[in-house]
């Protein structure tokens, strides 16, 4: 395995942790994944809090207040919003900060302490015998088949043999989405016919994935969530395939992918998929489309998940791994 490119850091990381050949205190910390991933992802992240109120001013109680008000306006929650305002006065008051910029400063740390808080870094659990399957789960249209799709084709930057497996077999549409996918970035798909069982869909691309070597093993599914039981059976139906074709061990990930412009709806999406299944982490899409990247704060917050991805538009290249003191920097203009 090539373990080149951009999500070098990552595994690095892990094969250290599976007693791979690189040591642990080489493997670099996830907060330099901004260094190998480029910021541009980041940068497609709208600002929510304007520059206006952080230039040459001083610090008096509007400004609190404006800053109170653009962090909700961003979908950030009241609940964590009064509390880093309550921090940032505090601050401000103990240690006589003079300046809006300083003050600023002091807000982006109490953000980025909330995004990190009982997480730590958080990387992508690798399999220490391939393949490496990650099931990507979600309610229909967050962006789970284009997630899959950006995700496979930086694998397969880094070297990584990839297969994806269309486990979304609700409707025909859904596997042909990512065969062309496939065809556009050069990787396998494995598909059934439509009103299959994904089980079995899942079944056939464990085998291939295993004899053709192949390092990683994506799975899309369906997201019909209006039958949560029938979804958790169909959920551990795929994890049970994939146990009995490793001796045991299930999904690597289970990613539940949220769609970040849909604010509270999102939150209440991955409380009903964590009470179902247990999800490892969220890939949170669609965050170029929005103007409230608080949410993403939010999110973390309220749900003890750590956020892995983020998905910063429509094209292969747009994913990101999530890190958090990048993520506050583009929060601010
Ligand atoms: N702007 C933007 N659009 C996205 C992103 N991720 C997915 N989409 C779009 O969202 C729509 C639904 O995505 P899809 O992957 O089919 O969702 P699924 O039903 O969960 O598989 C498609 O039009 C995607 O192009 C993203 O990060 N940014
Ligand atoms: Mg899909």
């Amino acid at each position: 395995m090539l373990k080149s490119g951009l999500f070098k850091n990552i595994f690095q990381k892990v094969d250290a942790l599976f007693g791979g050949k690189d040591k642990a205190e080489d493997a670099p910390e996830l907060s330099t994944a901004s260094t190998v991933l480029p910021s541009a992802g980041a940068a497609k992240v709208a600002a929510v809090v304007p520059a206006r109120l952080t230039q040459t001013r001083h610090i008096d109680e509007d400004l609190f207040e404006e800053l109170e008000e653009a962090l909700i306006a961003s979908d950030l929650n009241v609940h964590t919003t009064l509390r880093v305002m309550e921090e940032l006065r505090a601050a401000v008051k103990d240690d006589n900060v003079k300046s809006a910029a300083d003050a600023v400063a002091r807000l982006k740390r109490f953000l980025t302490d909330t995004l990190l808080a009982g997480v730590g870094p958080s990387p992508m659990t690798v399999s220490p015998t391939p393949p490496t399957v990650f099931l990507v789960v979600g309610v229909n249209g967050v962006g789970k088949t284009t997630s899959i799709a950006k995700l496979a084709s930086k694998l397969k930057a880094d070297g990584e043999k990839v297969i994806l497996a269309a486990g979304d077999t609700f409707r025909a549409a859904a596997a042909d989405q990512l065969q062309l996918w496939g065809e556009r970035i050069g990787v396998e798909v494995v598909r059934g016919r439509e009103g299959g069982d994904p089980a079995s869909v899942v079944y056939d691309a464990m085998q291939q994935a295993i004899a053709q070597k192949a390092d990683f093993l994506l799975v899309d599914t369906a997201g019909r969530l209006h039958n949560k039981a029938h979804l958790m059976e169909e959920l551990k139906k795929i994890n049970r395939v994939v146990m009995q074709a490793r001796g045991g061990r299930p999904a690597d990930e289970t990613l539940l992918v949220l769609d970040a412009t849909t604010g509270q709806n999102a939150i209440n999406q991955a409380k009903e998929f964590k009470s179902a299944v247990a999800i490892t982490g969220l890939v949170l899409a669609k965050l170029d489309g929005t103007a409230r990247g608080g949410i993403v704060i939010t999110i973390k917050d309220e749900l003890s998940v750590p956020i892995k991805l983020i998905g910063t538009g429509e094209k292969a290249g747009d994913i990101e791994i999530f890190d958090p003191r990048e993520f506050v920097e583009a929060l601010f203009e």
